[in-house]
């Protein structure tokens, strides 16, 4: 990493590298994401269903789906994780251009998969993610819920229209801040806003195939697709080697840097 990726990283709690990946490896990473989203809305007929505030999540063995809820319908919002569906997603736990700086960030020679899920926000359907911090969500399942760094690969272009991921800088730095507390099942994982400083908000437009890293206690989220375009995206998170996932409780590591 160089030394203003590092000091992005201390002071604004993110660093993005841009168009890491080419148009060949984009296409066929988009062929596997649709891929697994139809088998994943199909194999939900036989998953677990539950609803939190109005929106509809299945179960599906250990991988969550969850389907667009404004309004509701069959479109598939979330999948978590989504490695292990495509031969595609599970090499890219691998892939040195994710890795190398997970290892650099995580202080570990060696780094194992934490949490990986697919964000697909469909033209003029896609909702938005509420402002939230992820270590308030994992701070109960991990003791080392600050050296589990996220890194978006955005796989279309991003925009403001298409709900490009915004964070709060340096919110980082404040650590687990209260969530709202608006009555809702949900609301609780969602960051109080007088708690931190929108001004300090940064929209990532960049184009597909960029690498956007951030820290699980830098607040964040995105508006709704608004456009004609889609805004698809994965996110993986790391952690030291040798833990267990979240959710499966299986170990992924990855494969060590030749
Ligand atoms: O995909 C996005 O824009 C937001 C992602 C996010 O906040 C999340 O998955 O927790």
């Amino acid at each position: 990493m160089t030394p203003e990726e590092w000091h992005c990283w201390r002071e604004s709690g993110y660093f993005v590298r841009t168009q890491q990946f080419d148009g060949e490896e984009l296409a066929r990473l988009r062929e596997a994401v649709e891929a697994v989203a139809v088998g994943v809305a199909a194999a939900s007929a036989a998953g677990r269903t539950y609803w939190l505030d109005g929106k509809r999540f299945v179960d599906v063995g250990t991988t969550t789906v969850q389907f667009e809820h404004s309004p509701p319908s069959d479109t598939v919002r979330v999948v978590e994780p989504v490695h292990d569906q495509h031969p595609l997603l599970d090499a890219l736990v691998d892939d040195p251009r994710i890795t190398a700086p997970m290892r650099a960030l995580i202080g570990t020679p060696e780094v194992t998969l934490w949490s990986d899920k697919l964000n697909l926000k469909r033209p003029r359907e896609g909702t938005g993610f509420g402002w939230h911090q992820d270590a308030p969500y994992w701070v109960h399942s991990c003791d080392h819920v600050d050296k589990l760094p996220n890194v978006m690969i955005t796989l279309d272009d991003a925009h403001a229209g298409n709900g490009c991921f915004r964070v709060i800088a340096g919110s980082h730095r404040a650590g687990c801040l209260p969530g709202t507390d608006d009555g809702t099942q949900l609301g609780g994982f969602y960051t109080d806003p007088s708690a931190f400083d929108l001004s300090r908000q940064v929209a990532f437009e960049v184009p597909a195939g960029s690498l956007i890293f951030f820290d699980p206690f830098t607040v964040h989220g995105s508006e709704p697709n608004a456009s004609d375009a889609p805004r698809r995206a994965l996110v993986y998170t790391y952690q030291p080697a040798g833990f267990a996932m979240l959710k499966s409780g299986c170990v992924r590591h990855s494969r060590p840097l030749c």
